[in-house]
């Protein structure tokens, strides 16, 4: 369930009056549902959609749900990895938070974190573990953090429409690696998809069901470990055939996959990065991407002078929601 916002919070967190944040609700400026009571809310990924679009500021993130310090700093890409990292290693879940928050609000899509920022942070965690300094403890705690934060970052994303384009996907048997198999979940969803992660450590049979019976337009598979080659090329081609009869397109990533392997294995897609899986869903399914509403044609934010923002209107009978 989307956890939705107040106007009275998020006028708060970001500054201006109630009755302010209401009329830019009213003006199709930040995307709202109404309860049955008639009163307004926001989900978190509109509210930073306004905010990313307009430059608005954030004052208080906490009532947000964002970590105090969110909103303060500007990153490069290469000192976010740098900041992140070391946050990683030092257990420092709440600055992991911010950093990529803060990303976010810059404008970076989830996609763009994952590929240039967090893998590259993984990796680098990777070489820490192998050259002893990092503990394993040190590399697990940073998987576990970076976990949350991808279940947090999917919950985040827009609320999926009703006819949206279905995708399921996960590991096979023996890989263990969540975070790839999730962050493909995540970009999924932040372009539209109601895509859903059936697992790791999957056998190959129970996929070809899970093909056979949901029918989903897309199946991907996240290969970070092969335990066994031989069994992989086959159950890979078996799993394509399913595929490809059910009309399912089968999207393959992921660092186990050798280049002499994808000689010998079929697939729809094979994806180096998450940019390649966002770039083939939408070319499967052009995702209309909500339309912030300022690019809905309506006046842009920063198209309409301030005077008139700072106008304010009568409060709801009743107002305060
Ligand atoms: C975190 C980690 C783990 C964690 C995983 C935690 C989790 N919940 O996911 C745990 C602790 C489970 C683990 C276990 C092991 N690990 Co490990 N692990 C790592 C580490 C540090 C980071 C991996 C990661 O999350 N990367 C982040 C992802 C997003 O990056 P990526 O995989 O490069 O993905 C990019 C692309 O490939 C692509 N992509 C990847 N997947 C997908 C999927 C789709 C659908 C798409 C579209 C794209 C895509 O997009 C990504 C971004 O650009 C790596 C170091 C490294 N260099 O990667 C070692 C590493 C991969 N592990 C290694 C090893 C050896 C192991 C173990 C075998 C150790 C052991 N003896 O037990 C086990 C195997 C476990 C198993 N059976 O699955 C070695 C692999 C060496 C090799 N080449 O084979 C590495 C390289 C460490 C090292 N330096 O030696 N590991």
């Amino acid at each position: 369930m989307k956890k939705l916002i107040s106007p009275k919070q998020v006028a708060r967190a970001i500054g201006v009056s109630e009755s302010t944040l209401k009329r830019w609700c009213d003006r199709g400026l930040i995307s709202m549902t109404k309860t049955a009571g008639g009163h307004r809310r926001m989900e978190l990924d509109a509210v930073v959609r306004f905010l990313r679009d307009s430059g608005h500021e954030i004052v208080e993130p906490e009532l947000l749900g964002l970590p105090a310090a969110v909103g303060q700093t500007g990153w490069t890409l290469n000192r976010a990895c740098e900041r992140i990292s070391s946050a990683l290693v030092a257990g420092e879940e709440s600055v992991v938070r911010q950093v990529v928050f803060d990303l976010l609000l810059a404008g970076h899509t989830v996609t763009a974190i994952f590929d240039d920022v967090l893998a590259p942070v993984m990796h680098q965690i990777g070489e820490k573990w192998a050259c002893g300094e990092a503990a394993v403890y040190q590399e697990r705690r940073a998987c576990e953090i970076c976990m949350r934060l991808l279940h947090e970052l999917r919950s985040t994303t827009a609320s999926i429409e009703a006819a949206a384009p279905t995708a399921i996907g996960g590991t096979i048997e023996n890989d263990i690696y969540t975070i790839p198999a999730t962050m493909a979940e995540v970009v999924l969803r932040s372009v539209g998809w109601m895509a859903t992660e059936i697992g790791t450590n999957l056998p190959f049979d129970t996929m070809r069901k899970a093909i056979s019976e949901t029918r989903p337009r897309l199946f991907w598979l996240s290969v970070s470990f092969i335990s066994d080659e031989e069994a992989f090329v086959e159950g890979i081609n078996d799993l394509f055939l399913v595929a490809h009869e059910i009309g399912s397109a089968l999207a393959i990533g992921g660092q186990a996959v050798s280049e002499s392997l994808r000689q010998k294995i079929q697939y729809t897609t094979f994806c180096e990065s998450f940019r390649d899986l966002e770039m083939f869903a939408r070319s499967l399914h052009s995702h209309r991407s909500r339309p912030t509403p300022a690019s809905a044609g309506k006046l842009a934010l920063n198209q309409i002078p301030r005077s008139e923002l700072e106008q304010s209107v009568e409060p709801d009978a009743g107002a305060v929601e």
